[in-house]
């Protein structure tokens, strides 16, 4: 569809009657080249693509550059940036309160595997249904690349030293901790990120996708396994994976026995071809398996490494009402006064 006007150029709108500026944000204060500003690139066309009125999307993050973030994409959408590491508990707040808009919250290493793994586990075994992104850099860029809780062990960074730690693997904890759709990538291949994103979008509970993020001012030597370099050359992809919308006509054209689909609730499915190796992303045991090989091999495995589509979402579990809570008026929302007497005459 297109916009017949005479002034100004000729934009493409999507079925939601929108063009890709309407999912732009301010300009990016990040550094140059900086990973962060690549995925936020990602996610508007995801959205663009994907149809969704911003302003029925609500965005969520923490403190860092990646959780900077948000103001980069998405304008017209609703956003909070919270506390350090309680990106979490404030998603859970405002999407309890409003069931019926989408969550995409936006983090960073720092925000989630150190400050925040409290509440990361939490999210994850609630099953809340929003998409969770951790921009993961292997540093704490904001207050000057200190390493985090992903640093590789052995990482030598100029005024920190050498890391003497084991690193945090996100996607491991989120598998272990019973998170319902697991995906890993690489802010250098950005197809793959846009794929993973509108399939999180459409998942019916947590989707976490940890985006390996260079930051190319603090950590970005050829051989730190959070770099440009280190990426390009260790990349393995699981799959080639693609999106396809409720709407649209599956054209995929793969040979048989080499497709895998997985249907969303929504319809939406998404179309799995496999690589070099035979991997079935629902089950948990073998991406488990597969990570374990990954890191002991020093391959970075990307794609969707582990999904449930049917398992329900914190907002399923709980009986709210069909109207959001934050619209119901105060007479839904609180008993009468002569209600509360009444159970305290029974008390007292
Ligand atoms: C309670 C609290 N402790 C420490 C800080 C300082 N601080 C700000 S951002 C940050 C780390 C951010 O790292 P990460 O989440 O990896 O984001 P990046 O900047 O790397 O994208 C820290 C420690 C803070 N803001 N609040
Ligand atoms: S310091 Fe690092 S993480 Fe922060 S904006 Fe610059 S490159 Fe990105
Ligand atoms: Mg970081």
């Amino acid at each position: 569809m297109t916009n017949q006007t005479t002034a100004g150029p000729r934009l493409h709108l999507n079925l939601a009657g929108l063009s890709k500026t309407d999912y732009r944000g301010n300009p990016s204060t990040l550094c140059q080249g900086c990973g962060h500003n690549s995925i936020a690139s990602q996610i508007i066309s995801a959205c663009y693509e994907l149809n969704i009125v911003p302003e029925d999307l609500v965005k969520f993050s923490g403190i860092g550059c990646s959780s900077k973030s948000p103001t980069y994409f998405l304008n017209r959408s609703f956003g909070f940036n919270g506390l350090h590491g309680r990106m979490p508990s404030l998603a859970t707040g405002a999407l309890f309160a409003d069931h019926t808009v989408k969550g995409l919250g936006v983090s960073g290493d720092g925000d989630t595997a150190s400050i925040g793994m409290g509440q990361f586990k939490h999210i994850l075994r609630r099953n809340m249904r929003m998409v969770y992104i951790v921009e993961n850099n292997g540093v704490y860029g904001l207050t000057k690349g200190q390493f985090s809780a992903t640093a590789e062990i052995g990482l030598q960074l100029k005024g920190q030293g050498t890391n003497p730690y084991m690193p945090v693997d996100i996607a491991w904890e989120a598998l272990v901790g019973r998170a319902s759709f697991v995906a890993r990538s690489f802010a250098g291949d950005p197809k793959q990120v846009k794929e993973l994103i509108k399939a999180a979008l459409s998942h019916n509970g947590v989707a976490l996708l940890d985006i390996i993020s260079p930051c190319v001012t603090f950590n970005n030597r050829d051989d730190a396994v959070h770099s440009y370099a280190w990426g390009k050359e260790h990349e393995v992809a699981l799959h080639e994976l693609s999106y396809v919308p409720p709407a649209e006509e599956i054209m995929v054209d793969y040979d048989e026995g080499e497709v895998t689909e997985v249907t969303m609730h929504d319809g939406s499915k998404i179309i799995l071809k496999k690589l070099d190796q035979s991997y079935d992303p629902t089950d948990r045991a073998q991406a488990m398996r597969m990570l374990e090989e990954a890191n002991a091999n020093n391959w970075l495995v990307t794609g969707l490494i582990y999904i449930d589509p049917t398992r329900p979402s914190m907002l399923d579990i709980y009986n709210l009402t069909d109207t959001p809570l934050n619209r119901l008026p105060e007479e839904k929302l609180r008993p009468p006064r002569e209600t509360l007497e009444a159970i305290n005459n029974l008390m007292f």
